[in-house]
């Protein structure tokens, strides 16, 4: 039985007021309860122990020169648990490659983290039919061997969804996640793949959560802007547990 996860990117948001906001989430014993502020408040937010912390990113290098980068270990030794590898934003502001992306997420496994490996398709790319051959692509390239669900979390984001209040048909989300599911099979097997979770991302919020995590495959959400602020979030970690 995989547990499910409701996880929360702050993005560049927030300073130490928004921690205020750790304390009002629900914490329902069934389901895991993760939040990833941004890199300033780590330390903080782990300290409060109310849900699990995460880095947005890391570096593939656990220390260098490398000006401005955060590695895992530093992560880890804040007091993270997990973090987000390859999130589009990263891909597209930051020109990140599949094999960059598996770089960093082996880094965050050395470092003790579950890397949150993202992936989707651009709205171009759907809209030519080319989805589940993007996502074939970026799973190969973005999750190394050696993926389990202790160490792994794929969260499924369809650019064109992100942020901008649209959100696929559920069968699109079924489609993809079902594709995901039997990728993950074909290469590590059904013990393994049977254990990694599978999120979806994209507009998620508390009207819509219930549907989205009544679709096959779907065992949780990663949340951007609904998860900003304890009463949204915790209307999505109702619906999910
Ligand atoms: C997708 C998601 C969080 P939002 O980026 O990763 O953001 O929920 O704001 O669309």
């Amino acid at each position: 039985m995989r547990r499910k996860l409701a996880a929360g990117n702050w993005k560049m948001n927030g300073t130490r007021p928004a921690l205020a906001e750790l304390s009002k989430l629900q914490t329902p014993e069934n389901i895991d309860v993760l939040i990833c502020p941004p890199a300033t408040l780590v330390a903080q937010a782990a300290e409060t122990q109310t849900v699990a912390i995460g880095g947005q990113d890391c570096h593939a290098a656990q220390s260098g020169a490398h000006t401005g980068d955060i590695s895992a270990d530093m992560l880890a030794d804040a007091g993270a648990s997990y973090v987000i590898t390859g999130h589009s934003e990263r891909r597209t502001d930051h020109g990140e490659s599949d094999s960059t992306i598996a770089a960093k997420s082996t880094a965050a496994w050395d470092s003790g983290l579950v890397a949150v490996i993202c992936i989707g398709e651009t709205l171009a790319e759907r809209e030519s039919g080319k989805t589940l051959e993007v996502i074939a692509t970026q799973l190969a390239g973005s999750v190394p061997d050696g993926a389990t669900g202790e160490n792994t979390v794929i969260a499924y984001e369809p650019v064109w969804a992100i942020g901008t209040g649209l959100v696929p048909e559920l069968v699109q989300i079924a489609e993809v996640h079902d594709f995901i599911r039997s990728e993950l099979t074909a290469r590590f097997g059904a013990d393994i793949a049977g254990a990694i979770r599978l999120l979806y991302g994209g507009s998620v919020k508390p009207s819509n959560a219930s549907e989205i995590f009544a679709t096959s495959n779907v065992d949780g959400a990663l949340v951007g802007g609904a998860s900003l602020k304890a009463d949204d979030f915790n209307g999505i970690i109702e619906a999910l547990a």
